[in-house]
């Protein structure tokens, strides 16, 4: 009988899942990579999909294929002539049989490892994968990760072989305790969406990599720290930025740490003149840099600085999406963004509505653009849910470690018009908090909602961020344009106001009255009435969106499945009427 169990066991057991439910790699396991060279698993992995998770459930990871006889047993899934998907890639694009695909995949592929150094560590790193995600080594279950925009490492030393099969499962099946949860206005591709690296380190490591500028109002003092992956103390750390002339020496105390604040008078990074610095820092056998630009963004009173002299931010909102590849995007592509948006007279973009890829922050860097960069905390949450919220605080926290430094993200924004309950004020208030706990050099914010009844921006999280900021969509959802001037009139907040959102949809090529919905006419009267009811009186204002994008709640003919919201079209190219008005705006201004 027991033995008739055990032959049963996948398809009689219901809890079969249970075995792979390792705790979920955090913020904890984050590695500084930046600027180290990786090994790329890049390029073309075995793939399917798996609507069942029979791979999973049959534990096909680690089965030989034999019988304890030596024999050949029937399998139901050979790694070896998977179909080929690339990595990064989405497999809604693989082939039209997925593009509604939503559930569990199955990535195989092998790769060769030769030892160089005693007592290396092997480090694996996914840049992204969406949304959950499992990693098998050789049989054996190593992390398991939740978020789909966010890095996460996993420590390969101890199961590497000389020839490795890698086996990593992807689910992107949406759940209503997630984040985001069951319901958004975006394409939800699945798949391993950014690099997937290994890198190779000594023993000890550095961990963690930061350089600041101290948001003390001086310009002139610069905050220099690293952590070790180990609590090693008294190690000699040297940072060094050569040119600035500095090269100073710390020892790392008990939790293997070293900090100091040098004097400094760097040229400070701005949109005109986005100078950056090559820092370095040097422990034990570890050596790290990157390329950093030294800047302070501060809010007075209803006023936003930045180092010391007031902006108004000239702002649009942007999803991550490429013309034919979903999620996946060249740099090419983003300069092409960054290039239009600063053609447009922009000097900030909001990456909406979750952590786009890190090299939008390392182009915005050279580019001297600003970023607003968010997680996606996006409408109805499971607010009441503790592990939803400690997934989202996660989820800041992996973008914060990726992108501190980055002088461009001048914002982290937690969350998009979720409803005003306690449950969520406390969700935000935790949110908010962690952003300043672990990063005081850059501002919060949040898209709060408008009362459509009081006509005014009413909503409890604006006491406890930095920027208070709104979306409407007055001329478009509301016809009467006026709405938004109203709103103004009946808000009276002492902190920097900024519209996060507005817009119109309009089908490029699309031509008719203004006041004929969908054409390229109305929207532009949208942003003319938009700019004519708030000059003057907020502290900034994005668009919505620069590019029209996929999304499938969008069913109408004239929308036919995409937002189209956009100020330019789908092929990033076509220019809509409403794109010029923006651009005439911005550029005065
Ligand atoms: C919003 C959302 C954004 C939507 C937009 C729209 O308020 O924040 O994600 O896409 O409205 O087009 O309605």
């Amino acid at each position: 009988m027991d033995r008739m169990k055990d032959d049963y066991k996948d398809i009689l057991d219901f809890q079969f899942d249970k075995k792979n439910q390792i705790a979920f790699t955090t913020v904890q396991s984050c590695v500084y990579t930046d600027h180290r060279k990786p090994e790329s698993l890049d390029g073309v992995w075995g793939f399917t999909p798996d609507v069942f998770r029979s791979v999973t459930r049959k534990n096909l990871f680690s089965a030989s294929g034999k019988d304890e006889q030596g024999r050949e047993v029937p399998m139901d899934l050979d790694f070896s002539s998977m179909e080929k998907i690339q990595v990064p890639g989405c497999w809604n694009c693989l082939d039209d049989r997925y593009w509604l695909y939503e559930g569990e995949a199955v990535y195989s592929r092998t790769f060769v490892y030769s030892k160089e150094k005693e007592g290396e560590r092997i480090i694996l790193r996914v840049g992204a994968a969406n949304y959950e995600c499992r990693i098998w080594l050789n049989g054996t279950l190593l992390s398991r990760h939740q978020g789909g925009f966010t890095p996460f490492y996993t420590e390969l030393t101890q199961d590497l072989k000389e020839i490795n099969h890698i086996v990593i499962t992807v689910n992107n099946r949406r759940e209503p305790d997630q984040v985001p949860s069951m319901n958004y206005d975006w394409f939800n591709y699945g798949g391993i969406t950014r690099s997937v690296e290994l890198f190779r380190l000594p023993a000890v490591y550095i961990k963690d990599f930061t350089a600041s500028l101290v948001p003390d109002g001086t310009y002139g003092r610069i905050e220099l720290k690293i952590k070790l992956d180990a609590p090693v103390q008294g190690a000699c750390c040297h940072f060094k930025i050569e040119e600035l002339g500095i090269s100073r020496e710390v020892l790392t105390n008990e939790r293997g740490e070293a900090r100091c604040v040098v004097q400094a008078n760097p040229q400070l990074w701005d949109c005109e003149h986005p100078k950056l610095y090559e820092v370095q820092a040097r422990c034990l056998e570890d050596q790290v840099k990157d390329r950093v630009g030294f800047r302070e963004i501060r809010c007075d009173g209803k006023d936003i600085f930045l180092n010391g002299r007031k902006i108004y931010l000239k702002g649009v909102c942007c999803h991550e999406e490429s013309r034919n590849r979903g999620r996946i995007q060249t740099d090419e592509e983003r300069l092409e963004i960054l290039n239009t948006a600063k053609d447009m007279g922009c000097n900030i973009l909001r990456l909406t509505h979750y952590p786009h890829s890190e090299r939008m922050a390392v182009l915005a860097d050279q580019a001297g653009m600003m970023l607003w960069e968010e997680i996606p905390v996006y409408w109805a949450l499971d607010f009441e849910n503790p592990e939803t919220y400690s997934n989202a605080e996660n989820q800041m926290r992996e973008l914060m470690f990726r992108d501190k430094n980055r002088a461009s993200v001048v914002i982290w924004s937690v969350g998009n018009e979720n409803p005003d309950i306690q449950s969520r004020l406390d969700f935000m208030k935790g949110l908010l908090e962690t952003c300043r706990n672990y990063d005081p050099t850059r501002l919060t914010s949040a898209a709060c909602l408008v009362d459509v009844n009081t006509m005014c921006v009413k909503d409890r999280l604006a006491e406890f961020v930095d920027v208070v900021a709104f979306n409407e969509y007055y001329g478009w959802y509301y016809r009467d344009y006026e709405g938004v001037k109203v709103i103004l009139d009946n808000t009276s907040i002492d902190k920097p106001m900024v519209i996060t959102e507005t817009g119109a949809g309009a089908k490029a090529g699309h031509h008719g009255g203004a006041e004929e919905l969908f054409t390229e006419e109305h929207q532009e009267r949208v942003y003319e009435n938009q700019i004519r009811y708030t000059d003057g009186r907020i502290q900034g204002m994005f668009p919505w969106v620069l590019f029209d994008f996929i999304s499938p709640i969008r069913k109408h003919p004239m929308q036919g499945g995409k937002n189209s919201k956009g100020l330019v079209a789908m092929d990033k190219a076509t220019r809509k009427k409403a794109f010029y008005v923006m651009q005439e705006y911005y550029r005065n201004k």
